[in-house]
């Protein structure tokens, strides 16, 4: 059989199973990435496992999300993340360095290996061929260990790129067209794999843009071929002995195939609240904008930096307009200073903000109340930016700019004819802000520096037969994993406290929600489509937990959290008929009996206390699955295997 790229990738690191759409396969997994945000966690699961040293190819720990260090927390998790890699043999790359998925890209990502991160848009390295996915921390601590990752063997579906980008047409509007015909959860159990001629007119930053929004579509991951411009970039970032040549082969069979004509795209913009409202801007029309963030794993490259920067020359940012720009990474930072890029921005009067995730994940620059911003990031949800009633319209760095200076939402098609931005065939290149791991010998005298704040891993029970539990919440569809377990700037440092996290549980849909769910523990959430769409977060499942939540029922999951629930020991519960999702209330009591039973079926019936009502759910599950939820959670499955 002709076979995608892929396959190829994912055939040639499958340690366990077979590989079949739809089967649960074991991956190899070459390289790992952590970010601070969900990296204390992953390291207390990994000490947990009492694994002396990572036995990946490459471990990498990136300090990148909670960098605003507005009490002693976050600077803890810091210190207690470099000091566990220095330990157990994993890089560090420190705060100011810029963000993970970003300096992965340039430093560290190699086509045809496998990578897991503890993000869910660790797929930004399919730009470069890699085959890279997002996951729970305590998947990435189970690889670090050595241990394999495992998947639903996805579908994969071809999007066939032809023509070119117009100017100012950008890689952006590519990926929100494949959210427009895709949807946020049109990815589900699938990888997204680009080709056709039109792939050669895109650089590797752009192609990694069109990756990373990937996780929007909720696909399992999306990758490029690595062709001759991927050779350009490996080489620009000295690394070209990394490189090889990989792509589908000819005729490779796909599950499907959409066609996207790159010459037909016009700019595009995410209207508020999800990343598939996807218009064009003539349709939107001129609205007036009151702020606008540049920056973000998804744009922030040194090519996007250049248009911004050009764009912006010798002009001054719109009166009632506030513009912060937020370069990628230290090495995109240090270039823009010295190619005058950054001069024209700071002449301009834009907010220039450290290379770090910043506004994307709400640590500062919350927009005015009921603000319109555009912003050239991933997710626009509801409250996310950490103004309740903002409007977030998701654009190109393009856009950003032309409307920067403007003050209301601008077509750059407006600005003419586009120079050619020639990028560097040589960057500059300098590590000095990751620190290597102690030798093996050395490691022993290493400490590591655990701040107040950091708690262990929560106590977990096996599933037991029979579960009786309240509805303590009912939500609706698309439900993120920002509305269970909010970030902002004020609950992100709690990140390594699930006791005191859990407090901010669900308070976005409902504020009662964490004292009602202790006082009526156990319990079980009801939720729509989709739920747990969004970021890999496994505190999404670990509040829940420690809350006493023993399942969901919902109509659909998303697939990070499906598997984050899993691993914590929690039932995810798909109903076979989603109307009885109309018939479940918050304040009912269920009862779900033979639960072992269920486990190997993979059918749970699920009954009213009264008797009154029978609903029928799926949860199919393999036998590695099973297990994990007997024995508790993927933590307690690891460390009695281990034993
Ligand atoms: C996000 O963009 O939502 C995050 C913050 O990067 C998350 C990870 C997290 O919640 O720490 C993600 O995408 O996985
Ligand atoms: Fe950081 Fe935002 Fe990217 Fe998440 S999406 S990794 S918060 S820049």
């Amino acid at each position: 059989m002709k076979l995608p790229l892929a396959r190829k990738i994912l055939d040639s690191h499958i340690v366990d199973g077979t590989p079949e759409t739809g089967r649960e396969v074991g991956l190899r997994i070459d390289q790992t990435l952590t970010q601070d945000a969900t990296g204390t966690m992953a390291y207390l699961e990994f000490e947990a496992m009492g694994i002396p040293r990572v036995k990946t190819e490459r471990s990498v720990a990136y300090i990148d999300h909670n960098t605003l260090q507005s009490g002693f927390e976050n600077a803890d998790d810091h210190r207690f993340i470099g000091s566990t890699a220095k330990k157990h043999g994993i890089w560090f790359s420190r705060p100011g360095n810029g963000i993970c998925h970003q300096v992965h890209l340039e430093r560290f990502g190699i086509p045809g290996k496998t990578l897991i991160g503890s993000d869910s848009h660790t797929p930004t390295a399919g730009g470069i061929g890699m085959l890279a996915i997002g996951a729970g921390g305590l998947d990435v601590a189970v690889a670090m260990g050595g241990g394999s990752y495992y998947i639903t063997y996805p579908e994969i579906v071809n999007v066939r790129l032809t023509g070119k980008l117009n100017d100012w047409v950008a890689a952006k509007d590519v990926i929100l067209e494949v959210l427009r015909i895709l949807s946020v959860k049109g990815g589900v159990g699938k990888i997204i794999e680009y080709s056709g001629e039109g792939v050669s007119s895109l650089s590797v930053p752009e192609r990694a843009t069109i990756t990373n929004m990937g996780a929007e579509l909720g696909a399992t991951t999306s990758i490029f071929p690595s062709d001759e411009v991927t050779r350009a970039f490996m080489k620009a970032e000295g690394r070209e002995c990394d490189w090889i040549p990989l792509s589908a082969d000819e005729d490779a069979v796909y599950s499907s195939v959409i066609d996207i004509d790159l010459s037909a795209l016009e700019p595009m913009a995410a209207c508020p609240h999800s990343p598939d409202n996807v218009k064009k801007i003539s349709e939107i029309g001129n609205i007036k904008i009151d702020q606008v963030c540049i920056g973000s794993c998804t744009n922030s490259s040194l090519l996007d930096m250049m248009k911004v920067a050009y764009i912006l020359k010798g002009k001054t940012v719109h009166p009632d307009v506030s513009l912060s720009i937020a370069p990628g990474s230290k090495q995109v930072l240090g270039m823009m200073s010295k190619n005058g890029s950054l001069t024209s921005m700071i002449e301009s009067g834009a907010r220039i903000l450290e290379s770090a995730c910043g506004p994307c994940i709400g640590m500062g620059q919350s927009p005015n109340s009921g603000g319109v911003s555009l912003r050239t990031f991933n997710r626009n949800f509801e409250g996310r930016s950490g103004t309740k009633d903002a409007g977030i319209y998701l654009v190109s760095p393009e856009v950003a700019a032309a409307s920067a200076l403007n003050g209301y939402l601008t077509d750059p098609r407006e600005l003419g004819k586009m120079p050619e931005f020639k990028i560097p065939e040589l960057f500059d290149v300098n590590d000095n802000m990751i620190e290597k791991p102690a030798d093996e010998k050395d490691a022993g005298s290493v400490k590591i520096l655990k701040g107040p704040n950091i708690k262990s891993y929560p106590d977990t029970t096996p599933v037991p037969d029979s579960l009786k539990l309240n509805v303590s919440l009912k939500v609706g569809d698309n439900i993120t994993t920002d509305h269970i377990m909010p970030a902002g700037a004020k609950i992100l440092p709690l990140r390594s406290n699930i006791p005191a996290i859990s407090k901010h549980c669900f308070i976005a849909c409902d504020p009662d929600f964490p004292e009602r769910a202790v006082r009526e523990a156990p319990s079980v959430i009801v939720g729509g489509v989709n739920y747990g769409q969004g970021s890999s977060r496994e505190h999404a499942a670990l509040a829940p937990l420690y809350l006493g939540v023993k399942a969901v029922i919902a109509k659909s999951f998303a697939r990070i959290h499906r598997a984050n629930l899993i691993n914590a020991g929690i039932l995810p519960l798909e109903l076979e008929n989603e109307s009885d999702y109309d018939i479940l209330n918050q304040g009912d009591v269920v009862i779900i009996n033979n639960i072992y039973d269920s486990l190997k079926s993979g059918e749970f019936k699920i009954t009213t206390e009264t008797g009154k009502i029978t609903v029928m759910a799926k949860c199919p599950l393999s036998e590695r699955m099973r297990d994990i939820l007997k024995a508790g959670g993927l933590l307690a499955y690891t460390k009695s295997r281990l034993n």
